[in-house]
């Protein structure tokens, strides 16, 4: 099925009818925001990870939620349908992820005391996870090969639109001292020390031996042998690890086994292109 045949628009974007709602969207609009932290990715850039990573770090290291609650009611996504169904069995401070630019945040959001840790991931690497997701997963259009899946990344006719805009959006925002922003790179190359900043964003401060704990079970290997995380419990209809698992390789770099230097170029250009005049460089050199 095409896209527009999977999806729901809102405010210009094309976002799954699976997992999003008219209510659901309203739902977003509408949530209170209070004293709560949210992970904000680019679609493939982390999200789940980050669903994994907060609730620990929020409870001191408490293993039960990761064994005991799925991933997408554990850390909920704020545009999702799943929210209004789980919102009153979440502790304060509540864990969310959402994919939305900030734009899309509702009004509570910036009126609160919300945090807001923004990961990023080389788009090089995104594509190429979401070209294999887009194979896996029954609610994405089927990608087509990845020449023609690369133009659909560059021109923003993907779910959740263009990855410059969306990171664009969040770099210009007005939170101040609310938001932090990591790398997908930064948590591979060094993951307790990751942990040991979001958790001092957060103002806690944990023991060596519970960022150990907590690196553990957040490790890529942990990650995709826990039911709770692996989305195992989904449907095949919906998720076919037979096509791709979701965790699929986990590492930064993969793109150097899927562009050819011609795409390379066409990516690298159009990128920076877009990224002209910003105020802002990005942490990684594309070329
Ligand atoms: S989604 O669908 O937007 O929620 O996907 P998202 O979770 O943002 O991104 C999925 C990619 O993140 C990788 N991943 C990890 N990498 C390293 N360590 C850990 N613990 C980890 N957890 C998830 C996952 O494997 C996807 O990347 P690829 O490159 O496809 O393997």
């Amino acid at each position: 099925m095409s896209r527009e045949e999977l999806s729901i628009q809102y405010h210009g974007l094309f976002l799954p009818k699976e997992t999003h709602s008219v209510n659901s969207l309203k739902f977003a609009q509408e949530f209170s925001f209070e004293n709560d932290v949210i992970a904000v990715t680019y679609p493939k850039s982390g999200t789940v990870w980050m669903q994994e990573i907060l609730p620990l770090i929020l409870n001191d290291g408490d293993l039960t939620q990761i064994h005991t609650i799925p991933n997408w009611d554990r850390t909920p996504w704020l545009e999702e349908t799943r929210l209004a169904v789980v919102v009153d069995q979440l502790k304060s401070p509540r864990a969310l992820v959402t994919h939305f630019p900030y734009h899309f945040m509702p009004a509570s959001f910036h009126q609160s005391k919300a945090k807001a840790i923004y990961v990023m991931r080389n788009p090089k690497d995104v594509i190429v996870s979401s070209y294999y997701f887009h194979q896996m997963a029954g609610f994405l259009e089927d990608p087509g090969t990845f020449d023609e899946f690369l133009d659909k990344f560059l021109d923003g006719n993907l779910v959740f639109g263009k990855w410059t805009d969306h990171v664009k959006s969040w770099k210009h925002n007005n939170l101040g001292d609310r938001i932090m922003f990591i790398t997908y790179e930064e948590m591979k190359e060094d993951l307790p020390a990751a942990l040991r900043r979001i958790s001092s964003f957060l103002g806690k401060n944990l023991s060596d031996e519970t960022i150990h704990t907590i690196a553990e079970h957040c490790s890529f290997n942990a990650m995709k042998d826990k039911p709770m995380s692996n989305f195992s419990l989904v449907p095949k209809i919906y998720m076919d690890s037979d096509k791709s698992p979701f965790f699929r390789k986990g590492v930064a770099g993969d793109w150097k086994n899927h562009f050819t230097p011609e795409q390379l170029s066409r990516f690298t250009s159009t990128i920076n292109k877009e990224m002209e005049g910003e105020s802002f460089s990005l942490p990684w050199s594309l070329d």
